[in-house]
């Protein structure tokens, strides 16, 4: 089978790689020229993928880097696995999947299947790439196929593959659900088939929409937690000694990613067409966006011990990828929480190893080496991102005072100067 994926991000990405190692030719199709360029050389720019495998697949033949629409015209299948991000207006952006369908949509043929991956709100498949393919004159469910089946990457997380996680099929019809389900089954141990492709769609919106409710949960909880002076921390880990009807999220500087915080404002959009306010996701979005707020308060309270203001005082950012172990700073919290601190006059520096430089409305940072002067030199130190490399002991003995928004420094054997979210 000759297999086309359209975007080579967190998800194209590792799903070429997943398809190459089952010696599935790929034609990966990437506009961005300079990730073409590396995946070439053999080197890859995703965390979860290694250069060893990129390398020995291009060489092999199973991954074909392009930047050009023309091998669709002999793909049998071609995977969507493009970025749909929000609009500054806060609602959905659906123009890469547009322009890449009407691309599609000029090399297709009888018997190919299109696979949409990327997370769309219902009615996405069926309203506005079934017309663009039927448009050919071609027919679906007899001349060509069309399916959607959500991604489920969790950037970083070695634990569960694409091997071991149950993939979710819904087709325009059963022919199109079947076809799509047996190319899944050659990476896949289970492929669950939904009885439409609307159904696909909510799946993921679903998922990630009660990450993002039980996320503010928390965060709301910790907050009164605090003026409580209870340690929301403590109440988490015993809470999740529940070994049924709990499962454990905790609180943080708020969410990003380019799912999480996303994802449900697609649904509470859609919603509004049918005259449905999604409450929960507009509440959640809500505690969930107050965090960063809620984080330079708390570094104020901080700072206040030593009796400074926030203003002129140094503060060090250890952390600015959304998650932690990522390289990936889209929709992260600390842009937000560093556009208040300098609002607030502070002066900010910040370290993450993974991430080399940061800008944050056009004032470009320089990650700064995580050194013994840097750290003394702070008036707070603020860990955003609990990346699993620092040295939280280190860090402990050689500041001042650190809010701690991730509960970082719990192994820690000296906690004195560290205050939690
Ligand atoms: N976060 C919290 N508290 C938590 C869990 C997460 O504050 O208890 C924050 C994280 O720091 C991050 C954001 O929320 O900023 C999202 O975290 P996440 O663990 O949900 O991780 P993501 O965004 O990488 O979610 C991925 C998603 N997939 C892709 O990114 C391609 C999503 O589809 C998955 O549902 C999710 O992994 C998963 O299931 O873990």
């Amino acid at each position: 089978m000759k297999l086309a994926i359209i975007g080579l991000g967190y998800v194209g990405l590792p799903l070429a790689v997943s398809f190459g190692k089952q010696k599935v030719v790929v034609n990966g199709i990437d506009l961005d020229r300079k990730k073409v360029k590396m995946l070439k050389n053999g080197k890859s720019y995703v965390g979860d993928v290694s250069n060893k495998d990129i390398k020995e697949l291009v060489d092999f033949g199973y991954l074909n880097p392009m930047s050009n629409y023309l091998k669709l015209k002999d793909a049998d299948a071609v995977i969507i696995c493009v970025p749909t991000p929000l609009r500054k207006s806060r609602e959905p952006d659906i123009s890469y999947v547009l322009s890449v369908a009407n691309e599609i949509k000029k090399y297709l043929h009888k018997g190919q299947i299109i696979i949409l991956e990327s997370t769309v709100y219902p009615g996405v498949t069926e309203e506005i790439l079934l017309p663009i393919f039927e448009s050919t004159g071609l027919k679906c469910g007899k001349d060509f196929y069309l399916a959607f089946s959500p991604e489920r990457v969790d950037p970083g997380r070695k634990d569960y593959t694409f091997k071991n996680t149950p993939k979710i099929i819904g087709g325009m019809d059963n022919e199109s659900t079947k076809r799509a389900a047996k190319i899944y089954n050659i990476i896949c141990r289970s492929v669950i088939e939904v009885g439409s492709v609307r159904a696909a769609e909510m799946v993921k919106l679903l998922e990630n929409t009660f990450r993002a409710v039980n996320i503010g949960l928390v965060n709301e909880i910790a907050q009164l937690c605090n003026k409580m002076d209870i340690s929301v921390w403590e109440v988490i880990e015993a809470a999740a000694t529940k070994p049924y009807g709990f499962m454990k999220f905790v609180p943080g500087p708020g969410i990003g990613g380019h799912c999480i915080p996303i994802d449900p404002i697609y649904l509470s959009w859609k919603a509004k067409s049918f005259g449905f306010t999604t409450r929960f996701i507009n509440l959640a979005d809500e505690i969930n966006q107050s965090m960063q707020k809620y984080v330079v308060s708390r570094t104020a309270d901080c700072l206040n011990k030593y009796k400074k203001a926030i203003n002129g005082s140094n503060v060090l950012v250890l952390g600015v990828a959304y998650k932690k172990d990522v390289s990936d700073a889209r929709e992260s919290p600390a842009y937000e929480v560093i556009r208040l601190f300098l609002k607030k006059g502070a002066n900010v520096t910040y370290n993450d190893p993974y991430i080399s430089d940061f800008t944050v409305d056009s004032k470009k940072f320089l990650s700064k080496e995580l050194k013994k002067k840097l750290l003394n030199k702070a008036d707070c130190v603020v860990v955003l991102t609990d990346h699993s490399c620092y040295d939280y002991d280190f860090i402990a003995k050689n500041s001042k005072v650190i809010l701690d928004t991730r509960n970082a420094t719990k192994n820690c054997k000296n906690r004195k100067n560290v205050i939690l979210l």
